[in-house]
């Protein structure tokens, strides 16, 4: 099933939609621009080699390099990605434009206003500041406006999610026996599991953190917003990460030259992604001394049977990526790679992301591993490991697939491949560079998130070579990774410039070895995985919750220092040994 092909581009099929998809674009590419810039400053400060920047604005830095690229760059891009999915495996433009342009609106208008607040704490001048991190929890405090432009954002995701289920509806209802599009199916159990899941972070912004910054209430439960804020934290690596998945299931077999190995397997990935991506949030919590450590195994034991759709997506990718290359008359165990179209940076890309996400994919398992998390926590380690997911996996597949994008969405081919395909190998290698580094430099106890890590006097041990070696890896990384960024958008902006040409590949996606027709029509009961997700979260987070608010009240003062238990697991604990104790006995 390649729908849309032989129909011309996407501008050809929805010339509205891509005038929206291109607004999401933009928006994005603007914030990792921004975004990038700031992380070179920072590893040049933290580095010492050169610092522009005075220490104490660090975190404001901080905040708005990873506020711009995890939130503005990633959920910009993937609610056009999302867009173009469901539009194009529907092959109906959205409902009401007007509601779609009032969701790209609320979004822009919200992250120019955190984006504005963080900015203000650059200047004594301007009372307005948000050193606060993206993950914005008590005790750190930001200007009211931080939340509120979050609060609009995150509403204006939910609301483009809603887009996706318009359309949804309105196709079933004029085929109601069809399978749903295996894009559609992506984008909408995505959204199920990102509403479920940013309720969360919406409940600590919307009644503890803007009533706080306002003055109206003292204090907070630190622990509490740090909860509901985890609660959403894990989730939202997913909603980044979907879409990458989506386009290495559905475009990536295309441009290997073959097709999705199958779709019922892909449905099955997104269904365990939308009931196991919230319940696992307290994973990031391992080290809270408030939280009792039998809830915390149990959130372990949910993370690591989240492991299971990565590692079948590894599967299927791989496997799809064969058969292509297969196609292409590659052959022997191994040989057939030589055979995958490896100068086009739209595959190159996307297969190095991949390659990437799978050593992500063991460092996850480590920092998942609730004693091995105690090595790594609030170390540069785990800094190392979300570069190489969201920074790397989500992010070059991102731009990657721009490569493709940009030309359905202008009707202009791009500019420069062969410098494309420069820009997705000098991503790959800088980030070689930089993540193994940190991962190492982690392993060596040295923190993250400060800007004065040389803490002189100490003496660190790293299994090779020194911190001088690593800071310097970490420093060619980060600089390649600007360079690449650099280039990234001198393409965009030169193929925006461009004029249009005819002779561009037709819209479509991946056709299937197995098709949905293999897929047990159980899978596309959305209502059936919603309320298993739901009912999951009540079991994971009921007892937690319950449990920090009893304790310390709704609005604080918050978490005490020492390490809690919970009754009933002692006590349910207790009694499964004394009865097997008897039975032996
Ligand atoms: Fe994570 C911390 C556990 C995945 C992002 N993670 C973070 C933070 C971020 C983040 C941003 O359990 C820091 C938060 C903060 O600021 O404090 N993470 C995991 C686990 C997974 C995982 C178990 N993380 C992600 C993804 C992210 C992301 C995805 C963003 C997109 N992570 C943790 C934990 C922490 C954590 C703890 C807390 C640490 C602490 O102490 O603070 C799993 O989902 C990973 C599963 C992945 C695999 C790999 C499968 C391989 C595939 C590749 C196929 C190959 C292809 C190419 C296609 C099992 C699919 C082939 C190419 C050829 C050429 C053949
Ligand atoms: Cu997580």
């Amino acid at each position: 099933m390649s729908l849309g092909a032989n129909s011309g581009t996407y501008l050809d099929q929805f010339p509205d939609e891509a005038k929206l998809i291109r607004a999401t674009f933009y928006s994005s590419f603007a914030a990792l621009f921004v975004g990038a810039l700031m992380g070179l400053l920072q590893v040049l400060h933290r580095v010492d080699i050169l610092r522009l920047i005075p220490s104490e604005d660090y975190y404001s830095y901080l905040t708005l390099h990873a506020v711009l690229l995890v939130l503005t760059f990633t959920i910009f891009f993937l609610v056009g990605v999302f867009t173009w999915g469901v539009t194009t495996s529907l092959d109906r433009g959205l409902e009401d434009l007007r509601y779609t342009w009032a969701w790209y609106g609320l979004m822009a208008g919200g992250s120019l206003l955190a984006g504005i607040t963080i900015i203000g704490g650059f200047f004594d001048a301007i009372p307005l500041s948000a050193a606060v991190l993206y993950t914005f929890y008590a005790p750190l405090q930001a200007h009211p406006l931080f939340y509120v432009g979050l609060a609009l954002f995150i509403v204006g995701s939910w609301f483009a999610g809603i887009d996706w289920f318009r359309s949804w509806w309105a196709w079933k209802r004029e085929n109601p026996d069809e399978r749903i599009p295996l894009p559609t199916f992506m984008a909408l159990t995505t959204t199920l599991f990102w509403i479920i899941s940013s309720l969360g972070v919406a409940i600590s912004v919307v009644v503890f953190m803007i009533p706080w910054s306002l003055g109206l209430i003292d204090q907070v439960n630190a622990l509490l917003t740090r909860t509901l804020f985890w609660f959403f934290g894990h989730a939202v690596v997913y909603f980044w990460l979907m879409p990458a998945y989506m386009l290495w299931y559905v475009m990536l077999p295309k441009i290997s030259g073959g097709k999705l190995f199958s779709d019922p397997l892909a449905r099955v990935v997104f269904v365990l992604f939308l009931i196991l991506s919230t319940p696992t949030g307290i994973h990031h919590q391992y080290l809270d001394p408030g939280i009792a450590e039998g809830f915390k195994f149990i959130v372990m034991v949910n993370t690591m049977f989240l492991l299971l759709p990565s590692l079948l997506t590894a599967f299927t990718v791989v496997a799809s990526m064969e058969h292509g290359a297969r196609q292409r008359g590659g052959t022997g165990y191994f040989g057939w790679l030589r055979a995958l179209p490896w100068r086009n940076p739209v595959f190159t890309g996307m297969a190095l992301a991949g390659l990437m996400f799978a050593a992500a994919g063991f460092s996850g398992m480590i920092n998942a591993g609730m004693n091995i998390n105690y090595l790594v926590h609030n170390t540069w380690w785990v800094v190392g490991h979300f570069h190489l997911t969201v920074g790397t996996a989500v992010a070059l597949t991102f731009m990657a697939t721009t490569y493709w994008f940009l030309p359905q969405l202008t009707g202009k081919k791009i500019w420069n491949k062969s410098l494309g395909l420069a820009q997705v190998l000098l991503w790959f290698i800088g980030m070689t560079f930089m993540s193994n580094a940190m991962h190492r430099a982690g392993l060596a106890g040295i923190p993250r998130r400060t800007a004065e890590p040389q803490y002189s006097g100490f003496d660190f041990q790293p299994a090779a070579g020194s911190v001088a070696e690593l800071n310097m890896q970490v420093v060619i990384g980060g600089t390649l990774l600007f360079i690449s960024t650099l280039l990234f958008m001198l393409i965009v902006v030169m193929t925006v410039r461009g004029s249009k040409v005819d002779t561009l590949p037709a819209n479509g996606y991946a056709e299937t070895l197995s098709g949905p027709e293999d897929a047990p029509l159980v899978l596309d009961n959305l209502r059936l995985w919603a309320g298993i997700a739901i009912a999951l979260v009540v079991l994971a987070y009921a007892l937690p919750l319950a449990s920090i608010i009893g304790r310390h009240g709704l609005f604080g003062p918050g978490g005490s220092p020492s390490p809690q238990f919970i009754d009933t697991v002692v006590f349910t604990g207790q009694a499964i040994f004394d009865s097997l104790v008897g039975v032996i006995r």
